[in-house]
């Protein structure tokens, strides 16, 4: 199943390196460097994967002359960590893109300091005094930033300001990425602000070092059961997330294991805390409910008991001694064998707020997971639906949690298929935090062997309308709190990095860690503008290379779903194994629910009001119309709300069974066209990445044929219909 690719331990050097290296020995470095391309010159391979969008290639002379009247010195208004670490990367950038020295100098914020043309890098507090009116056009909230071109003394100045040191951090990689995508700074008067406060990831890290659904290699956090020694990788992390404004990062998995909040262990969990705080990213565990009664000597865990409360309380508090700025917490319970408050029979609100009332007091959340359900459900019966569960459990306890305690809901009601409708929950919950889970490892949608670009369906997650009463209610605005004005809410991204020079496994790949840490900053962007900067960021501006991967990327999801899950059937993978290979039967008669229901007489689950499970009737009215009739139901979800014939008609005026040998055609044949459409960009990439993604695409191309094959069979043989264009009996039978 490995891609030879992903063999590939030791990076080799580039046949570009290798050339010089060998052309230096005969003096003739100056030679060679006039006659290459610019811009393969400009690029490096593999080598820099850990700099992944950071890697600030030299800018070609003329593009680097634009930017001559930037100001050639740093002042710094202050000496926090974050502060210096706003100026560092703006050194190491302006040094990479424009091949300038930026000369650094501390001020205190004295105002005698200011006395030459500055880039001034400090808070809005620290910057307001310098010059009468230095005022950004809005008021600006945590983290948000202003960039301004002004006169301060009468020097040409460049500020970087926030509300925060963090927003200062921030606004420093806004300014070095439009100096990246060539954009003029001349004139500038610009401010930044998230859309939510909540921009966090989850690691499914685990102690011994594995990674669940982890497909990049080791932990970067943990090895035999401790903190790794060397965290070098973690502050290279917390440089990325800081990069595109990710404030948070939960360290272990959901699945948590107990012993994480024993003191040995707190202490261990500050270094990584002190890796991340230069950049600003906030560490988070995940924690195991049952902690009082697994580790805590006492004989419950019941969220109402005194001597539990007293317990979590305690715990906090010494966390909160060893790592001050510590974020908080994120539950997995009553959920895949995980105890819970089921146990006493408490709620999930009882469950939350008891670990919220400990840390309140020190300004942490707690992030209570929505994905709980019964995976035992009796598959015989009809009327059983796992997708309603989020709901059932939750909605009714809708106001109950503290003001600290958030929701966490993913994406769609099921778990991280290709394709999902939105969960019903993000309307459900209008007096309790909430905030979405997206998956950025590529569980369900090709483990990062394969590519799938998610912006495109976490966009459409994003921008759906729930239509609550009359208004406009996006999914984007409920999950940040604007629509019912909660105190905060936001965004959580699964990450699963590992310690593999590519983080991800797969550079395409670090188009969905970079494009989630766009949309969370700013989920009105376009998938088309942020593929457009994450290429030209990763690999150049050579127009055959943006063209080309961004086009890749952005089919990539849609050709991943036509082999792999058409009309919203759900990924039909081997749901009881690896969530990677075809296995659509391995959904069916067991009690994980994830079923399609394919029979021979039809394929879908009926999940109508009028004769199925009634999961639409969790919906806003409007959306219930949407989904309830066949008439209005979009062809792309149509199996996961109906159980129709194989015969039925779409609205795109084939048969199902015809879409589904169809799609399966068409989506391995685009597989095979990623290779060629690779190919033209030999040449005009550096050829470590060059070779490395081409064997993934010639490997995807296999695995398309593979799944094509395998589900086209099986669908023929349960329904005993012929394709009409006779591939499927002539190949298969
Ligand atoms: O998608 C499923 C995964 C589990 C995961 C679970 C969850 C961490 O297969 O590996 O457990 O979801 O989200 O809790």
């Amino acid at each position: 199943m490995t891609p030879q690719a992903q063999n590939r331990a030791i990076p080799r050097p580039t046949r570009y390196c290798r050339v010089l290296l060998g052309l230096a020995a005969l003096g003739a470095v100056a030679v060679c460097l006039a006659a290459l391309p610019p811009l393969v010159h400009a690029e490096t391979g593999i080598e820099n994967a850990d700099e992944a969008w950071l890697r600030y290639p030299a800018l070609d002379a003329q593009t680097a002359k634009t930017y001559d009247r930037l100001p050639p010195r740093v002042v710094l208004l202050g000496d926090s960590l974050l502060l210096k670490s706003a100026e560092q990367e703006l050194m190491r950038g302006v040094a990479g893109m424009l091949g300038r020295t930026i000369e650094g100098e501390v001020s205190q914020g004295k105002m005698s300091l200011l006395s030459a043309n500055s880039i001034v890098l400090g808070t809005l507090e620290k910057v307001r005094p310098l010059e009468a009116g230095l005022s950004p056009p809005e008021e600006l909230r945590a983290d948000g930033f202003w960039l301004k071109s002004a006169r301060i003394h009468g020097f040409v100045c460049l500020v970087v300001s926030g509300a925060t040191e963090r927003g200062v951090l921030y606004g420093v990689f806004a300014l070095l990425r439009k100096i990246s995508l060539t954009e003029n700074i001349a004139a500038l008067d610009e401010v930044q602000q998230p859309y939510a406060p909540i921009r966090w990831v989850n690691q499914w890290d685990n102690l011994d070092g594995s990674i669940e659904r982890g497909y990049g290699g080791r932990s970067i956090f943990f090895a035999d059961g401790k903190v790794r020694n060397d965290l070098t990788r973690v502050s290279q992390y917390g440089r990325l997330l800081a990069s595109v404004g990710i404030n948070g990062c939960t360290v272990n998995n959901v699945n948590a294991q107990a012993r994480v909040l024993e003191p040995s262990f707190i202490a261990e969990l500050s270094r990584i805390a002190d890796a991340f705080r230069p950049w600003g990213v906030q560490v988070s565990l995940s924690v195991d409910l049952g902690s009082p009664k697994l580790i805590g000597g006492l004989d419950t865990f019941d969220p109402l008991d005194p001597r539990v409360a007293a317990w979590w309380r305690n715990r906090v508090d010494e966390i909160y001694r060893q790592i001050p700025d510590f974020d908080g917490f994120v539950v997995k319970a009553d959920s895949e064998g995980r105890l819970g408050p089921s146990t006493y029979g408490r709620t999930h609100a009882e469950a939350a707020n008891v670990i919220a009332r400990a840390l309140k007091p020190h300004g942490g959340l707690i992030f209570y997971r929505a994905f709980v359900y019964n995976h035992h459900l009796d598959w015989r019966d009809l009327t059983n639906d796992r997708a309603k569960a989020a709901y059932d459990n939750f909605q009714p306890l809708d106001g109950a949690f503290d003001d600290n305690a958030i929701v966490q809901i993913k994406n769609g009601p099921i778990d991280f298929q290709v394709r999902e409708p939105v969960s019903p929950l993000f309307a459900g919950l209008r007096r309790t935090n909430q905030a979405i889970e997206l998956q950025i490892t590529q569980e369900y949608t090709g483990q990062q062997r394969q590519l799938c670009f998610l912006v495109p369906m976490w966009k459409e997650v994003l921008d759906f309308d729930m239509h609550i009463e009359s208004g406009e209610t996006l999914v984007r605005n409920l999950v940040a709190g604007r629509v019912f004005h909660r105190p905060t809410g936001g965004f959580v991204g699964v990450s699963n990095v590992g310690l593999d020079a590519n983080w991800l496994g797969s550079p395409l790949a670090m188009a969905n860690l970079y494009g989630f840490g766009r949309l969370a900053w700013n989920p009105t962007l376009s998938a088309e503008t942020i593929v457009d900067e994450w290429t030209r960021l990763s690999f150049g501006s050579d127009r055959a290379v943006v063209q080309t991967i961004s086009a890749l990327q952005l089919h990539s999801w849609s050709v991943y779903e036509s082999y792999t899950g058409p009309l919203g059937a759900g990924t039909l993978t081997n749901i009881l194994g690896n969530h990677y290979d075809p296995g659509p039967e391995s959904s069916e008669r067991n009690g994980w629910g994830q079923w399609h229901r394919a029979d021979p007489s039809g394929i879908g689950m009926d999940r109508t009001i009028a004769t199925g499970t009634g999961f639409i009737g969790q919906y806003p009215a409007r959306v219930q119309k949407l989904y309830e009739t066949l008439a209005n139901c979009p062809d792309n979800l149509l199996l996961f709300f109906h159980h129709v014939p194989y015969t039925h008609v779409l609205h795109s005026g084939k048969t199902v069974i015809q879409h589904i040998y169809d799609s399966h055609y068409e989506g391995a044949e685009e597989a095979q066209n990623f290779v060629v459409r690779w190919r033209s960009l030999e040449g005009h990439i550096d050829e470590s990445r060059y070779r490395d993604i081409l064997a993934r695409f010639e490997y995807q191309a296999q695995e398309a044929v593979l799944w094509r094959d395998t589900i086209c069979r099986w669908i023929y043989e349960l329904s005993h219909i012929r394709d009409a264009k006779g591939r499927v009996a002539e190949t298969n039978r």
